[in-house]
């Protein structure tokens, strides 16, 4: 099995990121040949200030580590430090029809209330499925939310196939059960993330002790008092149970025997606790990187030349699947 994921530099990480993406990328970095991406060529798909992005891009490698990336196991780089994958992106994108890119629900969100977006906001699927395939991997570990555009990746690899011969294996999403789909704490019908107006909307994997209590204080919860795990009738409080659940390690069954019908007070307190008891090792772990970055360079550097490497035979066999002249 060979794994890609990679994860926008476009804010701060936060708990959906946490438990929806890298959880399940360290589950998997001891067991596949894994590489873990920070995709600063998707950030730039909408407008980005050039000091705030480079501060994103080492920010999110950083938080790869403190979270339990291992380098030594994976392949822990930078996407525009590899310029296969535009390249790639472009070819394929010439296999990408308009009608399925403009079908693509992050597309029209993200393009809502806008009279003109970007090319790249458009194509982004394309650069998708170029990161994806460029490592002829097998398993792409991600939320609900790239769902369909992991779909499309997979159309693109089986097009490509047909027409070409076949050069890239039908990757599988890898989705886990809890946690694939983190609500915002302020309106359990969107998800939790990093663009979202309202910091409140969000537990960011950096906030500190104090934040995190107040966001989950004031999260918004559903009628009665009853702690009980029901995403139709009681979105909120289910949205808060889940992230219980994945940072304790407690069951949700367990979660809803404790607390029960007692209200909502002491359950929201507890989760705080264990939110920032959760965090705390992360925080850490990020300081110590923090306070030495030729670390986090040399650890960013090593990662490029290895995907690169991974990435040249590939380049070279579509280029000339495809009727491009070799390279002089
Ligand atoms: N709320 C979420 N619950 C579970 N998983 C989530 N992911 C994102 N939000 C949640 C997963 O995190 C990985 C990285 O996402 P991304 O940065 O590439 O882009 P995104 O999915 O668009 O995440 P955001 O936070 O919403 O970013 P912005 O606001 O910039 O668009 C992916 O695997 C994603 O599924």
């Amino acid at each position: 099995m060979r794994v890609f994921s990679g994860i926008q530099p476009t804010g701060s990480l936060h708990l959906g990121n946490d438990l929806g993406a890298i959880r399940q990328f360290t589950d998997l970095q001891s067991r596949a040949e894994c590489l873990f991406c920070v995709v600063d060529l998707h950030a730039l798909t909408v407008p980005q200030d050039p000091a705030a992005l480079r501060a994103a891009t080492l920010q999110v490698a950083a938080l790869y580590l403190a979270c339990g990336i291992d380098p030594r196991q994976a392949v822990v780089f930078v996407q525009s430090h590899v310029a296969a994958h535009a390249e790639l992106a472009w070819l394929l994108g010439c296999l990408a029809t308009t009608g399925e890119l403009g079908r693509m629900t992050q597309f029209k969100e993200k393009s809502r209330g806008h009279e003109s977006v970007s090319l790249g906001l458009f194509a982004y699927p394309a650069l998708m499925a170029a990161d994806i395939l460029l490592y002829r991997s097998t398993a792409v570990p991600v939320g609900d939310d790239q769902r369909q555009h992991l779909e499309l990746t997979r159309d693109i690899a089986q097009r490509f196939n047909a027409r070409f011969g076949e050069t890239f294996p039908v990757p599988d999403a890898f989705i886990g059960k809890v946690g694939a789909r983190v609500m915002s704490l302020q309106d359990p019908a969107e998800k939790m993330s990093k663009s979202a107006a309202d910091p409140a909307s969000r537990v960011e994997l950096l906030d500190p002790p104090a934040a995190v209590r107040a966001k989950i204080r004031r999260a918004v919860t559903d009628s009665g008092r009853e702690v009980r795990h029901d995403r139709e009738a009681k979105p909120a409080v289910s949205n808060l149970l889940e992230i219980f659940a994945l940072v304790s390690g407690e069951p949700v069954a367990a979660l809803e025997g404790r607390y029960g019908d007692g209200g909502y007070g002491r359950f929201k307190a507890d989760l705080a606790e264990a939110v920032v008891a959760h965090l705390e090792p992360i925080q850490g772990r990020y300081r110590d990187l923090q306070a030495a970055p030729d670390h986090l360079e040399a650890v960013l550097a090593d990662g490029a030349v290895r995907a690169g490497a991974l990435a040249d035979p590939t380049m070279r066999d579509v280029r000339a699947r495809l009727g491009l002249l070799p390279r002089p």
